[in-house]
């Protein structure tokens, strides 16, 4: 009991409470769009499969106990006690027990995207109504609705809000998070692959939410040195 009670806290005191650790497992940077989909695609077979064999099963006995007069009434097979609780507890069994294999996959997943590897390039990104403000702390430029980073860097973003609560989601780099009124919050990413990607707002945040959007753009890193040097002095977008 006391051991439960240990992992729980454990547990509770990792997902919750843990700040921004900028730990990475042997200097290994993860890559979370992989191991994103990875976690997707188990899931998507698991419940295929477990769906199937259920759907299937339930076919059967459809088929098998089906009414065959008109005037048939009730009829139905009686199960023992033993067999009741065998159709109940099994397949909850199954269900159940699939969950927790992918909650603890997920949870290994999770402790990724809370762990900001050590190199990362940090960004601070403003949430507010409706648009999103990006600034290269070190240098003095500030962006709108635009993030451009180097490519193979994995790249933080502090999360700020100046009104309400919004979200930064970007699919195609398998992250999101909300930006809170009072709070910084934070992502990471990884910039694999050089090309564009959107990010927009998940949170509805008034009327003009649905054109709160930008894109990221991954360039290469010469490229984004160039580009640092050219904005340094204008400031922002140009
Ligand atoms: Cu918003």
């Amino acid at each position: 009991m006391r051991t439960t009670l240990k992992v729980f806290a454990m547990v509770f005191s990792l997902v919750f409470m843990a700040g921004p650790s900028r730990a990475s497992e042997k200097g290994q940077v993860p890559d979370l769009v992989a191991e994103w989909d990875r976690l997707w695609h188990e899931m998507l077979i698991d419940i295929t499969i477990i769906g199937l064999i259920f759907a299937l099963i339930t076919l059967y006995l459809m088929f098998k106990y089906r009414r065959t007069r008109p005037d048939q009434e009730g009829g139905s097979f009686k199960l023992s006690t033993l067999g009741v609780m065998g159709w109940t507890l099994i397949p909850a069994f199954i269900f159940l027990a699939d969950d927790i294999f992918l909650a603890a996959k997920n949870f290994e997943v999770w402790q990724k995207y809370r762990n900001v590897p050590e190199n990362a390039y940090v960004l601070e990104v403003e949430a507010y109504m409706w648009g999103w403000d990006v600034i290269y702390p070190e240098e003095n430029i500030t962006l709108t609705n635009e993030i451009v980073v180097p490519q193979g860097r994995p790249v933080m973003v502090r999360l700020k809000s100046r009104d309400v609560i919004h979200s930064f989601f970007a699919p195609g780099l398998r992250v999101k998070w909300d930006a809170v009124p009072g709070m910084v919050t934070y992502l990471w990413f990884n910039t694999h692959t050089r090309g564009e990607y959107v990010f927009t707002c998940t949170e509805y945040c008034g009327l003009l939410h649905s054109g709160m959007y930008g894109k990221i753009r991954v360039v290469s890193a010469d490229e984004f040195r160039r580009w640092l040097e050219d904005h340094r002095e204008k400031g922002g977008n140009i």
